[in-house]
């Protein structure tokens, strides 16, 4: 039986892949590990530890308490945040990925690392950028991120550890929110529509940026572990792609639900991260080698969203 140690598990992603994994695997396979002193409210149900991931003997002590088997790290800190700190944004994101692959080595089956479209750069081909193409990563995260991949690989080369790895796009869910990235937008423009307010937008209207609905991240997130080795090509990263949009088009797609609903642009330092990011991802290699599908585009998304969103939002 697996035993999985999620680290962040209080984040955007992690909250809601711990609850796939809590169903799939049972609730006591799962220990979810985040810097809070209690998880959060969605995560209550089962067990969880205190992780500061950059103290490397708590990380042991809860590898051994526990026996873990597998490990999913998601503790970082986003592309837009790191820029305020970046010699932080490195040290988390880089310490804390050598000490997991380190328990690859001899404690643990598999890693679950995630990357991120922020690997690319400027240089990058826009339109459907390819599995392996020029990388030129501007922000602290994605330098971070292609360091990472580099070294996932690295592991699995020279040490055998298997660890495993996606590009996320832009990640978008109702359960949780996110932190720091550049993509959020698309998650905070439901939360403004929903409550009947304006949206200022940090991205001008026409920033087109390859995006995901959440569940179709956890499947991919799943997926990608669950399958045999051998099915596993990319020792990196694999590109993952479900829709792109701009923010004029998602708030097109909003209006239909709310027809009040108003947008206005005011592009901040966030503006130039997104220019440098593809328009559009060539996911053929994950179709292709574990049969990667995804399941909602915009109309979907945005249905699912609202749908959702309406439930939880408690208005004044
Ligand atoms: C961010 O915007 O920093 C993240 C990402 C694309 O990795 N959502």
């Amino acid at each position: 039986m697996d035993k999985i140690l999620i680290i962040g598990a209080c984040g955007q992603l992690g909250t809601e892949l711990t609850l796939k994994l809590r169903e799939l695997k049972g609730t006591e396979n799962v220990i979810a590990s985040d810097l809070l002193d209690e998880p959060v409210e969605l995560l209550s149900g089962g067990p969880y530890e205190k992780l500061n991931i950059l103290n490397k003997e708590s990380f042991q002590i809860i590898l051994e308490e526990h026996n873990i088997t597998q490990v999913y790290h998601l503790a970082a800190v986003l592309s837009a945040k790191g820029e305020q700190n970046p010699h932080f944004a490195w040290q988390l994101n880089m310490d804390s990925l050598l000490t997991v692959l380190e328990a690859g080595k001899d404690k643990l089956q598999k890693i679950y690392w995630p990357s991120s479209i922020a690997v690319f750069g400027p240089d990058t081909p826009k339109e459907n950028t390819p599995q392996n193409t020029i990388m030129s990563p501007n922000t602290v995260y994605g330098i971070s991120k292609l360091a990472g991949e580099r070294w996932c690989e690295y592991y699995h080369e020279k040490y055998g550890v298997d660890v495993r790895s996606l590009r996320y796009p832009g990640l978008i869910g109702y359960k949780a929110l996110p932190g720091g990235g550049t993509t959020d937008y698309a998650v905070d423009i439901f939360h403004k529509a929903i409550a009947g307010e304006k949206y200022d937008c940090f991205l001008s209207e026409n920033s087109m940026l390859p995006m995901m609905y959440m569940d179709d991240a956890v499947k991919a997130t799943i997926e990608l572990m669950e399958t045999a080795p051998e099915n596993v090509k990319v020792r990196s990263s694999y590109n993952l792609s479900a829709m792109s949009f701009s923010p004029k088009e998602i708030a097109e797609e909003i209006k239909k639900h709310y027809p009040n609903f108003e947008i206005t642009y005011h592009p901040d330092f966030r503006q130039k991260i997104a220019d440098s990011w593809p328009g559009s991802i060539d996911d053929s290699a994950a179709r292709n080698n574990w049969g990667w599908q995804h399941s909602h585009g915009l109309t979907e998304l945005v249905e699912v969203m609202i749908e959702n969103l309406k439930e939880t939002i408690v208005f004044d």
